[in-house]
Order: C-alpha cells, then sequence, then structure tokens
C-alpha cells in the first residue's frame, strides 16, 4: 500500500507559498494514497515559539488543511506531539545518523547564520525527527519541495544504516513525490527571498486568511521593475523561464509564476497573455485571480478557527489513528534495538 506523510509547522500566519506549495498538492494525493497529514508543532519549537501562538496556529494549520479539501475522514490529520511515538523514533534515529551527516545539512546553515553557537540542539537533529516522522508510519513516498530534498535523501540512508545495524529490513526506502514545476513562492518585497512565515514584514506574503482589499493592496506594492512584461519568446525549448532571465528579473518572473500557478496554466499561455503589458494591467489581473482562489479557501478557515472544539476533535481523532499505525511499528524498532519491554 502507498502512503503519504507530510507536514506543516505552525509557525505563523500559513501564506500563498504554503497552499502552492504544499498544501493544494496535498489535496490531489488524498485519491490515489493514504494519507496522514501532520501540523508538526515539534518541528516548530526548534526556534522560538509563544505559547499562546503555538496553539492558534496549530489550530490555523488545521483549519488551513481542511479549507482547502482534504478529508478528515479518508485521511489522518493530527499534531505531532500528541502521538509520542515521534519522539521516541527520533532519540533512536539520533543515535543512528552520523555528525558528518547533519554537518553538510544546508538548511541548519541557513536558518542558524552566524548565529550557529546560539541556535537550540532541536534545529540542528531537525532531520533525524523528520526521518522519524516518516518512518513511524513506514511511508512510502513524501512530497517535497527543492528545500526538503536534502532531507529526505537523509531519511532514506537513516533507514538504510538502521536496517543493516540491526540485520532487519524494518524501514522501506522513501520515494521523493515531485510535482511537476517546482512552485517556489518568492517574497512579494524581494524576488530573492522565498516568501516565508518568519518574514518579519507581511507586506512580503499574501496570507491565506488575507481579504480581498488587502490582498490587493499586497499586490499593488508588489516590487516590481519599470519594464513591460515579456512575452512567451524568452522561455527555454522546455517551456521554462532561463536562469539568466530570472535572474534579470526575480520580481516579475515571481509574479509572473504566482499567476500562472493560481490559474493552473503554463507559463507560456500567461506570457501570451500579458506579452508587453504594464504592470498595472497585470497586477490588477493576478488580484483577482488570487481573491477568487484564496478567497473561499481563507472564509472557511475563518469559520473553522472561530470553532476550536471542532477543530480539536478532528485533532483528537487523528491523532488515534496515527497512534494505532506507529505504535506497532516503534514495538518492532524496540525489539530490533534490543529494548526490553517485559
Ligand atoms: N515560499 C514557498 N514557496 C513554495 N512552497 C513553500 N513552502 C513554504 N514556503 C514556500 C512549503 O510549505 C510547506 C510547509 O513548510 P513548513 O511550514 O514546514 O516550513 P517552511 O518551508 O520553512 O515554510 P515557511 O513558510 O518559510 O516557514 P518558516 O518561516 O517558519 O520557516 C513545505 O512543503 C514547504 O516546501
Amino acid at each position: 500500500m502507498k502512503r503519504i506523510f507530510s507536514g506543516v509547522q505552525p509557525t505563523g500566519s500559513l501564506h500563498l507559498g504554503n497552499y502552492l506549495g504544499a498544501i493544494r498538492n496535498f489535496v490531489g494525493l488524498q485519491d490515489d494514497f493514504e494519507c496522514i497529514y501532520c501540523v508538526v508543532d515539534m518541528h516548530a519549537i526548534t526556534v522560538w515559539q509563544d505559547p499562546q501562538a503555538l496553539k492558534a496556529n496549530t489550530r490555523e494549520v488545521t483549519a488551513a488543511y481542511l479549507a482547502a479539501g482534504i478529508d478528515p475522514k479518508r485521511c489522518i490529520i493530527f499534531n505531532q506531539s500528541q502521538v509520542a511515538a515521534h519522539a521516541e523514533l527520533a532519540w533512536i534515529f539520533n543515535c543512528v545518523t552520523r555528525l558528518g551527516w547533519l554537518n553538510r545539512m544546508t538548511q541548519f546553515k541557513e536558518k542558524a547564520g552566524k548565529h550557529r553557537e546560539n541556535a537550540s540542539s532541536g534545529l540542528y537533529v531537525y532531520p533525524n525527527l523528520m526521518a522519524a516522522d516518516i518512518l513511524a508510519y513506514k511511508a512510502t513516498h513524501v512530497p517535497v519541495g527543492e528545500d526538503q530534498k536534502q532531507h529526505l535523501e537523509l531519511t532514506r540512508d537513516i533507514a538504510q544504516k538502521f536496517n543493516k545495524d540491526v540485520g532487519v529490513e524494518v524501514f522501506p526506502l522513501t520515494e521523493p513525490l515531485i510535482f511537476g514545476e517546482a512552485t517556489r513562492v518568492m517574497s512579494l518585497r524581494d524576488g530573492a527571498r522565498k516568501m516565508s512565515k518568519s518574514e518579519p514584514s507581511d507586506m512580503s506574503r499574501i496570507n491565506m486568511t488575507d481579504d480581498a482589499d488587502l490582498i490587493a493592496k499586497k499586490i499593488r506594492r508588489a516590487t516590481t521593475d519599470p519594464d513591460l512584461l515579456p512575452g512567451p519568446e524568452v522561455l527555454d525549448e522546455r517551456g521554462r523561464v532561463p536562469e539568466a532571465a530570472r535572474a534579470a528579473r526575480p520580481e516579475a518572473y515571481n509574479l509572473l509564476g504566482i499567476y500562472a500557478a493560481l490559474a493552473e496554466k503554463p507559463m507560456a499561455g500567461v506570457l501570451a497573455d500579458f506579452s508587453g503589458a504594464q504592470f498595472s494591467r497585470f497586477k490588477a489581473a493576478l488580484t483577482d485571480l488570487a481573491v477568487a482562489v484564496l478567497g473561499p479557501v481563507g472564509d472557511e478557515m475563518q469559520r473553522l478557527c472561530a470553532d476550536p472544539a471542532a477543530v480539536d476533535a478532528v485533532l483528537r481523532d487523528g491523532a488515534e489513528r496515527a497512534r494505532a499505525i506507529a505504535d506497532p511499528i516503534l514495538d518492532e524498532v524496540y525489539d530490533a534495538v534490543g529494548f526490553l519491554r517485559p
């Protein structure tokens, strides 16, 4: 049976990047896989989270899953800290992963930045917890964006080393699930930076719960350049924007990419529609499209967040079903390791 595991961190306001790069894709997968969608609150605390905000954000991510169309009966939706197997297996993996492997992880270097000595040890061993998330369910597939590819490779290395060390094929080698053209949504203020929950400026992102006026204001103020929009002739033979063209006009291609993703249309079609247009005309069309796509999802999220008891009930039910899968797998792991459970 094909089983998916994926998660989103409750680290702040969910934005268009989280929607286009992750949550929208999760919805389609539920038809072909057994899907486990987690709100990874234990990953979130690898950097400081205000406790009240963490609770609210955990409910918000859950509401986003539901509002986007993930069916909590067909899929398992829960928050990570409710299922002890994640922490327990992560400890085992702390003892499997080699320091050299972790030292190669680029995300730690990016997130810890210049203040490496001050980063939490949780941030450093984050990839071990991610491996535990996936392997606690023996997930066969994980949808990954560019930024998570390296961590999934590490998950495979951990599974392989564990199996070899104990001499039993306990874990599968989880496969990445790569979607068509990767959607990497960049900040509205700086086309070189990823749109991110933790970016201090709210004007840098479109939040999933922003209303029509706020979406219009953010798109109107989005950074652009003085030129007219390019036509489809800029694309390479595979219909992609060449790196050099993107580097020369990062903000323009970011907005065009957002349009293409929201319209679910190839870039060539979008460029044909707006070839030679001024940004003002394009931004008006982008606003209408963003409001049409995000509006209903945001409204439903607001409605769900106003009823925390209903959201909590989904998380409780999901956690129970998640434990039913993970606990026997953990028993198998403990036995393989040599832990007595008399
Ligand atoms: N800008 C983005 N474009 C496309 N996909 C994105 N994702 C995040 N940002 C973009 C995808 O959303 C999923 C959930 O991400 P996460 O919450 O686990 O953490 P993240 O990738 O670190 O997201 P943020 O928004 O940047 O959060 P902070 O600021 O807390 O670090 C992932 O599948 C991710 O690829």
